[in-house]
């Protein structure tokens, strides 16, 4: 029985110094060790021995149990130690590598002016009113006093959906729609996109962006407009900039007016910015038509408004000092990284 068990020794050893993983480590320790195991075998036949020689036996066993288990747990470490150094080999980061640059993006220019237009009308107490791009031809024409055949419309031609829905060239409708819905006092912008059939070059696009303005109330004046708009200016060009209100046509106003500044590159003296003129054109405005009033459900006997219309490029080619509209649609990041 001895020799059987140093056999088993001998068998055991060389079984655990051949393993490789912890799989072939645990098949040993069944093998040799476990229930149905080969020592486990061995010490069941002690029956049979005589009382002297059972305990030397047992205690033979014993040694080359904790031997075994010895065994195991020494490669045990030593085969975690190896895992633990391959898989440290396998993760190296190198840490003088150069890190990925991350690009951080920043708002397009003319929604950046966009926002500073909005904040400063609504701190002035205006609201910001939305409305359809695809528009009827009667709120984008007729309500405003531009009848079928008016010369106006030639100026304003558009893409015609069919012929009384068309892409809008201004966003005038949305002040209709919120007159026929609202009792004044009104105080709102209507800013967006617009459309016109014009072929692109430097300073046209057949689609860009306004920002309409309209106040409604009993006894607005000439005076609340040009306060307003003043006001307007100075936040957005400095307290330094002149204004100037010179009379034009609108059918939707009367009277109406274009607001020139004094040019934001040579102050007024005259240079090519402003072609010599000392004045730039930025928008137009006008006291409310009575007729558009009284289209919309407000009774201009009673109540009184003025309206501005803004072309935002225009206002943003100005401020940034841009010649060309079509970059602003052109998405080239070298462009508008700039802002
Ligand atoms: C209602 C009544 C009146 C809006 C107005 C202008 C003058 C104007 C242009 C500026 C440059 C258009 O973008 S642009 O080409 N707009 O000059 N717009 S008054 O008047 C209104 C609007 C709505 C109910």
């Amino acid at each position: 029985m001895k020799e059987k068990l140093e056999e088993i020794k001998a068998a055991a050893l060389s079984a655990l110094k051949n393993a490789s993983d912890i799989d072939a480590l645990e098949d040993a320790r069944i093998k040799f060790l476990g229930k149905k195991g080969e020592l486990t075998a061995v010490l069941k036949g002690m029956g049979a021995l005589s009382a002297e020689e059972r305990p030397k036996i047992g205690a033979l066993a014993n040694e080359i149990r904790s031997s075994i288990e010895n065994h195991i747990d020494t490669k045990k470490a030593e085969i975690a130690a190896k895992l633990e150094e391959a898989k440290l080999k396998a993760e190296v980061i190198d840490v003088t590598m150069p890190g990925r640059e991350r690009e951080t993006g920043q708002p397009h220019p003319l929604t950046k002016v966009m926002n500073n237009i909005k904040d400063t009308f609504i701190g002035m107490g205006f609201e910001i009113a939305d409305g359809p791009e695809v528009e009827l031809d009667y709120y984008n024409f007729e309500a405003l006093n531009i009848p079928q055949n008016h010369p106006a419309r030639d100026t304003q031609d558009t893409f015609y959906i069919s012929d009384n829905v068309v892409l809008r060239t201004q966003t005038s409708g949305v002040q209709v729609r919120v007159m026929e819905k609202t009792k004044p006092p009104i105080r709102i912008i209507a800013p967006g996109k617009v459309y016109r059939s014009d072929a692109v070059d430097a300073t046209h696009s057949p689609v860009f962006h306004q920002i309409e303005g309209l106040v409604v109330d009993k006894g607005v004046t000439m005076a609340d407009l040009k306060g307003t708009l003043e006001m307007f200016i100075h936040r957005l060009y400095g307290d330094d900039t002149k204004v100037r209100f010179r009379p034009h046509h609108f059918p939707f106003t009367e009277p109406s007016a274009e607001v020139d500044i004094s040019c934001f590159s040579c102050g007024g003296k005259g240079c090519g910015v402003c072609k010599g003129e000392g004045w730039i054109e930025i928008l137009g405005c006008g006291m409310v038509h009575p007729k558009v009033l009284a289209n919309c459900g407000i009774d201009p006997e009673v109540y009184s408004g003025f309206a501005f219309g803004v072309g935002l490029e225009r206002i943003a080619m100005g401020k940034y000092g841009i010649n060309d509209l079509r970059l602003f649609f052109e998405n080239d990041l070298r462009f508008l990284g700039q802002f």
